[in-house]
């Protein structure tokens, strides 16, 4: 069966991490997640690359999450964007389900590894949204040079530029002007209310709506910052026991509107977002 792919220019530039907070109110079964993704003009994540996989791992919140791949029903997988199956990284021993009922969707383990599970089980999920315009509206005379030759898509967006190959330049990765102030001080301008940023956000550094705020996040590789996160989230049992609410930078969109401080470890800013009320988007 011949399915049709979006062209290399066309895949996936932006990925949005909807499970920011982990917030029960936030799991999905398989076909849920995709519709949610479908519902903000994109589908669940699909993955061409070690690099995007491990891009993806550390986004989830150490936890297990939905991507875009499913059993097809002619012994095969296919990426519901209909981008091709390039790459894999099944875990060992797995996709372990040989039936056409059982094990038919794929989630992403937090060491990297892919498992096929049960679709009607609820889990966090990441949706990639098609590059469009918009992402690189900004006029070329307002366009300054982002990352490095030989950068790809995919770190460019994660840097907070925006990628446009018919733009002028050495690479065609740009950041506006406008949002230089946040990626200067080493942040990248994120949609707040989608992206949860361990650090929190600043506002009035990004171009674009008052939704688009400096997010700032520990780099992968700062084991100084990751290890002082991990000890805050140690803390974090008051506000979290029972799936009350959600510890973090109380600059971090909160759906309830209502935090609540005393029940979270690290600074004081790093409170807790009631969610027993949090209501999707
Ligand atoms: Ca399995």
């Amino acid at each position: 069966m011949h399915v049709k792919g979006l062209s290399e220019s066309d895949r996936s530039l932006t990925a949005l991490n909807l499970t920011s907070g982990h917030n029960s109110i936030d799991l999905r079964s398989w076909g849920d997640a995709d519709k949610e993704c479908q519902n903000r003009m994109g589908y669940l994540a699909s993955i061409h690359s070690d690099i995007e996989n491990k891009a993806f791992v550390s986004w989830t919140d150490q936890k297990n999450v939905w991507i875009g791949l499913q059993r097809n029903g002619w012994g095969g997988w296919d990426w519901v964007d209909k981008t091709p199956l390039d790459f894999t990284k099944w875990a060992e021993g797995e996709p372990s389900d040989s039936g056409e009922t059982g094990e038919a969707c794929v989630e992403l383990y937090t060491n990297g590894g892919w498992n096929d599970a049960f679709c009607s089980t609820t889990k966090g999920f990441i949706c990639k949204k098609h590059k469009t315009y918009s992402t690189c509206a900004y006029p070329i005379d307002q366009r300054d040079d982002c990352g490095y030759d030989g950068i790809s898509e995919y770190e460019c967006i994660s840097r907070g530029c925006c990628w446009d190959e018919a733009g002028s330049g050495p690479h065609p990765c740009f950041y506006s002007k406008a949002d230089s102030a946040c990626i200067e001080k080493g942040g990248t301008c994120k949609d707040y209310r989608y992206v949860s940023c361990e650090l929190g956000y600043e506002t009035n550094l990004c171009s674009g709506g008052a939704e688009n705020q400096c997010c700032f996040s520990c780099a992968s590789d700062d084991d100084v910052c990751n290890d002082q996160a991990d000890e805050w989230e140690m803390g974090d049992e008051q506000c979290e026991a029972g799936g009350y609410g959600t510890c973090q930078d109380d600059s971090n969109y909160c759906a309830s509107g209502s935090y609540e401080s005393g029940k979270c470890g690290g600074p004081t800013n790093r409170r807790c977002c009631v969610g027993w009320c949090n209501t999707w988007l």
